[in-house]
């Protein structure tokens, strides 16, 4: 018997995507560059489905039924063009070849570019969901060729996780790199969901006295309201554990430093080549970036830098009305970051050609992955039917929230300047809300700057085509650019 499906590299991602194709009635190939990991594989989970042991990629492309479909899980990188290299002249026309790593999607596009000069289908696919997600479950953003998504299609959407309304968080996204670039996105989109989140307990603590125990209840509260999440729900887990060796709140306990593994910083650097304003996800690197990079920085900082707090600032512990402005401020938060990022994504789909439907990416993010939660089925609402609003704000729904969240955010961000706390993204995406409906921006006194010591040239409001410059070292009399 043929296998529908090979898995080579058997580490965490691919051991468990392997076990769930199992475990959906396939027959998979088992490869991984050393043996062991193979072995091992089948030693511990053999007995959960029909799988094929095989040491070489001779032997895995030899087991698989054609049009072949090859599960790429190594790390991400210079390993997956070496399996590549080695898989290609055993293929024949039509095989597939499935990177289901976190593969910059530059390198996707690359990649779909040679082999389709091969004739063979290379499918960037995003995976979402850790390992857990991978053997429950995941959230499948593929790209690469239409058509092989029909060969490929009905195997990821027995493999993914299930929405409410039972439909499967895997549908084809867009050519060549669209999938590993909504994965991207989507990493991007969690950094700020998490920022955000740390930033609520931050100002829940500083302002209202609220201690990690007691924020738990006000999360695992806010949990059955239009902010319940996956983050939120083990938010209130991770704030309520105390820790073993101390009895402090274990968050008291951890390194104020956090980690990145960098899908945030590749969202931000392409949103720069983009020119696309995701200030949520950018000041969540830097804040990542500032907690860890300098750490003997901060300690001086804390020493010799003033804190400037007047006597403004009045009492609100316990103020259960300011819980509720912190809970709407970070609702309104996290939509413009929701905004900002399906912006990107049809700012990248004009750029790479990509016909991206933001319902179906939201419906996606509904289960299996990090960021899923209740909103995205709202999200998948706003963009259903004909008229999809230029910008996720626009949909009457979200205009409501903001309309209804928008004195809590103004008083939050206050609160947080007066005091001397940090709240980048509450901060920056209330700056994105306001310049975006700004009848005016000061970018007219930037044009002109920039006409004065560069001729740079700007454009007239009483005139829709003419380009001016202004001659500021001569007579500053204006010219016909
Ligand atoms: P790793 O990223 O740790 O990669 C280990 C695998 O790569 C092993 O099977 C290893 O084979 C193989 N490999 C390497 Br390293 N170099 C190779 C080469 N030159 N030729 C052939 N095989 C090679 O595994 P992972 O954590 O399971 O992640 C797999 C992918 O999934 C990555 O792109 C990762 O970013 C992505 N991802 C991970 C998560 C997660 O939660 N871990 C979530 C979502 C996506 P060996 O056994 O012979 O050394």
């Amino acid at each position: 018997q043929k296998a529908q499906i090979g898995v080579t590299g058997l580490a965490v991602m691919g051991a468990n995507l392997a076990r769930n194709f199992a475990r959906h009635g396939y027959t998979v190939a088992l490869h991984n560059r050393s043996v062991g990991k193979t072995d091992a594989l089948l030693a511990a989970h053999g007995s959960e489905g029909n799988f094929i042991r095989t040491e070489t990629l001779q032997e895995l492309v030899d087991s698989l039924e054609t049009p072949r479909r090859i599960l790429v899980m190594v790390k991400a990188g210079a390993p997956v063009d070496a399996v590549i290299e080695q898989l290609v002249p055993l293929l024949e026309k039509d095989d597939i070849i499935i990177d289901g790593g976190n593969s910059y999607f530059q390198d996707t596009r690359r990649r779909e570019r040679e082999l389709a000069a091969q004739g063979i289908d290379f499918v960037g696919v995003g995976v979402s969901g850790g390992e857990e997600g991978a053997l429950l479950g995941p959230s499948i953003m593929p790209g690469g060729p239409r058509k092989s998504y029909d060969a490929l299609g009905p195997l990821l959407e027995d493999i993914a996780a299930k929405a409410e309304d039972g439909k499967p968080c895997s549908a084809w996204i867009g050519t060549d790199g669209a999938g590993h670039f909504v994965k991207m996105v989507h990493n991007g989109i969690e950094y700020a969901d998490m920022q955000v989140i740390g930033e609520a307990h931050e100002l829940l603590r500083a302002v209202a006295g609220l201690e990690p125990g007691q924020q738990a209840e006000v999360f695992e509260q806010w949990n059955t309201t239009e902010l319940a999440s996956y983050l939120i729900e083990i938010t209130a887990h991770v704030l309520a554990q105390v820790d073993a060796r101390t009895g402090a709140p274990l968050v008291d306990v951890i390194v104020d430093a956090a980690g990145q593994k960098g899908t945030g910083r590749w969202t931000v650097q392409e949103a720069l080549e983009l020119g696309s304003p995701v200030t949520a996800i950018a000041e969540s690197v830097f804040a990542r970036a500032l907690s860890s990079a300098e750490p003997a920085m901060r300690l001086e900082a804390q020493q010799v830098l003033p804190a400037g707090i007047g006597g403004t600032t009045e009492d609100v512990v316990g103020d259960p009305e300011f819980v509720e402005d912190v809970r709407k401020a970070l609702y309104a938060s996290k939509l413009v970051s929701y905004a900002q990022g399906l912006d990107m994504l049809t700012m990248a789909g004009a750029e790479y050609g990509w016909e991206l439907d933001l319902a179906t990416i939201a419906s996606l993010w509904r289960e299996g992955c990090i960021i899923r939660a209740q909103l995205l089925e709202v999200i998948m609402e706003a963009y259903q039917g004909d008229a999809a609003p230029a910008n996720l704000l626009f949909a009457p729904q979200f205009v409501a929230a903001i309309e209804d969240a928008l004195p809590s955010w103004r008083r939050v961000v206050a609160r947080a300047v007066e005091r001397g706390i940090p709240a980048p993204v509450f901060a920056s995406t209330l700056n994105y809300y306001d310049s975006l409906r700004r009848p005016r921006l000061n970018a007219a006194l930037t044009q002109g700057l920039r006409d004065y010591f560069g001729a740079h040239t700007y454009r007239r409001t009483d005139d829709a085509e003419g380009v001016y410059h202004t001659l500021w070292s001569g007579d500053r009399s204006e010219v016909v650019a």
